[in-house]
């Protein structure tokens, strides 16, 4: 098949998991057309069956706000014609779906059909609950794609409660590349994190609020006290210069490491001793996935779709949101014996394993299937 994928190509999760499955697709013979207005940040170009289209958007003077849509639903179009591409995977409803809808349209208009097959990630169901005004363009665009997918039930469910769904919504959890956090690393690059009798806590997000990145600080202050242990920080974001401040007055600034928007991701999870997921709300969690794949027990609160992949006393712990004390007992419940963290690091592992991207992505490979076929049909 000829795929187009559109995403946002940023660290975040709907990225990752939209250029690892390009990737995978490729690998089983599919061509693969990234759109998107950079290219991905994990993507490797090295493979005739990987091609990255940019969407550019001209500036105008007269434009206030330089109209996104209007320009990526245009180079669908050209893309489409171009290299012949048979369906669209986009990922978020809007603008993604809003704009693949826009150039299944045009491209109608010349006798040229192509699917829509729209994956949910979570932030556009969010966003509806704190911006109303855009309910009518999310259930618009959910409803006129060819297929929907979430990846958790729980998403699934927030969707059909908020929004008038006419489509139905399967559920395709995310995935993760095994071999990819396989790595075997040596001791001294621990040690350049930490010393030997420190226990290491890692932390990734895009340090949005909802992410209440206050309390990764507030559980490892405590566990800080209790223990000798380092925190690693990893992503930028809004929150940034409030956690620092907070670290500051908690007198323990020289103990965090703020590593920003990096690229050893893997090699500081190997090192990891527990991940802390703290969210207000999180559509699946794709950080802790890449944790307990790397071995790393979780922390996390007890929302959204979590509980799918963190499986309480098995990976590690659910706690309710906003919980310090009880996060806090969990982390030194599961760091206090060494015996137990190896228990822990080995089930967290095998608890990954579920979601290998080789039984996923065939998931993915079913659902355009079956919409090319019923789109022949009609
Ligand atoms: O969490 C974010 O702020 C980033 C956002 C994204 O677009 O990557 O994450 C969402 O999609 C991920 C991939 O499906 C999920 O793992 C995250 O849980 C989800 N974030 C939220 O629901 C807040």
């Amino acid at each position: 098949m000829k795929i187009g994928i559109v995403c946002y190509p940023t660290f975040g999760g709907s990225g990752v998991v939209a250029t690892e499955l390009g990737l995978e697709l490729s690998k089983r013979g599919h061509e693969i057309h990234f759109i998107t207005y950079n290219q991905p940040v994990r993507l490797e170009l090295l493979s005739n069956n990987v091609h990255y289209h940019e969407v550019t958007v001209p500036e105008y003077p007269l434009f206030h706000y330089q109209p996104y849509e209007l320009a990526l639903s245009s180079k669908l179009v050209d893309m489409v014609k171009l290299h012949k591409i048979d369906i669209l995977h986009v990922h978020y409803a809007i603008p993604h779906a809003y704009a693949a809808y826009m150039a299944k349209k045009m491209l109608q208009e010349e006798g040229i059909y192509v699917p829509i097959v729209t994956t949910l990630h979570g932030t556009d169901i969010t966003l509806v609950g704190s911006h109303p005004f855009y309910k009518p363009a999310v259930t618009f665009s959910i409803n006129k794609s060819d297929a929907v997918t979430a990846v958790s039930h729980s998403l699934r469910e927030d969707t059909l409660r908020l929004f008038d769904i006419k489509n139905e919504i399967h559920v395709v959890p995310n995935f993760i590349d095994l071999d990819k956090h396989d790595y075997k690393f040596t001791d001294c690059h621990r040690t350049m994190m930490a010393s030997n009798n420190e226990k290491i806590i890692t932390h990734i997000s895009n340090l949005r609020p909802v992410k209440r990145v206050q309390d990764v600080i507030a559980v490892f202050y405590n566990i800080q006290k209790e223990m000798p242990a380092k925190l690693m920080l990893i992503g930028e974001g809004p929150e940034r210069e409030r956690i620092e401040y907070q670290c500051q007055e908690l007198g323990i600034l020289d103990k965090v490491i703020f590593f920003g928007r990096s690229n050893e991701i893997n090699k500081i999870l190997y090192f990891s001793d527990l991940f802390l997921l703290t969210s207000e709300t999180e559509s699946f969690g794709l950080a802790a996935l890449e944790a307990m794949a790397s071995s790393v027990p979780i922390i996390s609160s007890n929302t959204g779709g979590i509980p799918e992949v963190n499986v309480d006393g098995v990976s590690g712990y659910l706690c309710n949101v906003g919980d310090i004390d009880d996060m806090t007992e969990k982390a030194l419940y599961i760091l206090g014996d060494d015996k137990r963290l190896k228990t822990f690091k080995e089930k967290a592992r095998k608890e990954s394993l579920k979601f290998d991207l080789h039984t996923i992505v065939p998931q993915y490979e079913a659902i355009y299937e079956d919409t090319l076929t019923k789109c022949l049909v009609l």
